[in-house]
C-alpha cells in the first residue's frame, strides 16, 4: 500500500514536471527582515533575483509566452540566464545587438508592476529604462485590433468599492469608479519606441500614439459587464471616453509603470526612465478580437521594435 501510493507520488511530480507547471519555479532562501524583504544571497521575495542577475535596459510583458517569443530575438537565445520564481515572474536574461538587456514576464495587474518596479530597483545600481510590452483593448471607434497603441500618457480607473456599499447610491456610474489625472512617460524613450514601431512596422501594422488608460480589473472598471456581478458599470467607457477623448488603450499596469518612475525621481535623482506600448486585441465597440496568430505576429515585431529601443 504504502509502495504504491509512493509510486503513485512519484508518477504525479514526473507529469507535473513533464507538463512544465512547477518544474522550474524557485523560492528564495529564508527571509530576512519584513519591510523588504531578502535571503542571505541578496534574492528579492518576489521576484527571487540578486544583483547581477537583470539588466538596467529592461522589457516587461504580461503573458510568460509572449516573453519566451522575444527571447528568441536576443542575439544568442540558448544562452540567457532565466529564472523562474515561485510568484509568477520569470526573467531572461542576455544580450541585444551585444547590449544587455533583461526581458521579463510580471503577469497581470497593478500588484504585479509594484512588485516588478520595486524589486528591479532594489537590485540593480543607477539609470533604467523600461518598456512594458502588453496586449489591451480599445474603446476608441478609429482603432482596428492589430494596432500597436503607444502611451503617450496613462491615467488609472480605480474601483471605489466604498461606494457600493454606502445607502446613498452615486448618481453617475463613474461615483462607482475614481479616474486620476494622466502621467507621462519619459519622452526621448517614448520617441524611440515610436521610431522604432515605425521602423518595424513599415506599414504592415498602424502605429498610434493615444492615451491610456490602466483599469484595476478586466471586467468591473473596464465596463464589461455581467449578470452575476453588480458592477454598476454600465455606460462607464462612454464615460472615460467623454472624460478623455483620445483613450486608445485599456489594459491593467501602465499607469503603476509611470506612476513608480516619478515616484523615484520625486525621492531620488536617478531616472527611471519609462515606455509603453500595447497590441490591440480587443475592440470594445465593433466587439472584434485578434487571432491568435496574429497576435504572435505582432508580439515578435513589436518585441524586436521594443528591444531596439532599448539598446539605441
Ligand atoms: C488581461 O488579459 C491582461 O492583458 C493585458 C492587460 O493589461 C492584463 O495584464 O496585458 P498583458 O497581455 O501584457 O498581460
Amino acid at each position: 500500500m504504502r509502495h504504491s501510493l509512493f509510486k503513485i507520488g512519484m508518477y504525479c511530480l514526473a507529469a507535473i514536471s513533464a507538463n512544465g507547471l512547477i518544474a522550474n519555479t524557485k523560492n528564495i532562501g529564508n527571509p530576512i527582515g519584513t519591510n523588504f524583504p531578502t535571503d542571505a544571497e541578496g534574492r528579492v521575495y518576489h521576484l527571487g533575483l540578486k544583483k547581477g542577475e537583470i539588466a538596467n535596459s529592461i522589457l516587461l510583458v504580461g503573458d510568460p509566452d509572449r516573453a519566451k517569443l522575444i527571447v528568441q530575438l536576443l542575439d544568442d537565445p540558448k544562452h540567457v540566464f532565466t529564472y523562474a520564481s515561485n510568484r509568477g515572474f520569470t526573467t531572461y536574461t542576455g544580450t541585444k545587438n551585444g547590449k544587455p538587456v533583461t526581458i521579463m514576464s510580471i503577469g497581470m495587474g497593478l500588484p504585479m508592476m509594484d512588485f516588478a518596479i520595486r524589486e528591479i530597483r532594489a537590485i540593480t545600481e543607477g539609470p533604467l529604462s523600461i518598456i512594458r510590452l502588453g496586449s489591451c483593448g480599445t474603446p476608441h471607434d478609429d482603432i482596428a485590433v492589430g494596432s500597436l497603441v503607444v502611451a503617450s500618457e496613462s491615467y488609472c480607473i480605480t474601483t471605489n468599492f466604498e461606494a457600493y456599499h454606502e445607502n446613498e447610491r452615486p448618481e453617475s456610474c463613474l461615483g462607482y469608479f475614481n479616474v486620476t489625472t494622466p502621467i507621462k512617460p519619459d519622452t526621448s524613450l517614448n520617441n524611440n519606441l515610436v521610431s522604432a514601431l515605425e521602423k518595424e512596422s513599415k506599414g504592415s501594422f498602424p502605429v498610434i500614439k493615444a492615451m491610456d488608460a490602466t483599469a484595476d480589473s478586466f471586467y468591473g472598471s473596464q465596463g464589461r459587464t455581467d449578470e452575476k456581478f453588480d458592477d454598476r458599470n454600465k455606460g462607464l467607457i462612454d464615460s472615460i471616453m467623454r472624460l478623455y477623448p483620445s483613450t486608445g488603450s485599456l489594459q491593467m499596469e501602465t499607469y503603476l509603470l509611470f506612476h513608480l518612475a516619478k515616484l523615484h525621481e520625486y525621492s531620488v535623482k536617478v531616472p527611471i526612465r519609462t515606455a509603453a506600448c500595447a497590441i490591440v486585441l480587443a475592440q470594445r465597440k465593433s466587439d472584434a478580437f485578434l487571432s491568435n496568430d496574429l497576435k504572435h505576429e505582432l508580439e515578435i515585431k513589436a518585441g524586436n521594435a521594443c528591444l531596439a529601443a532599448l539598446v539605441e
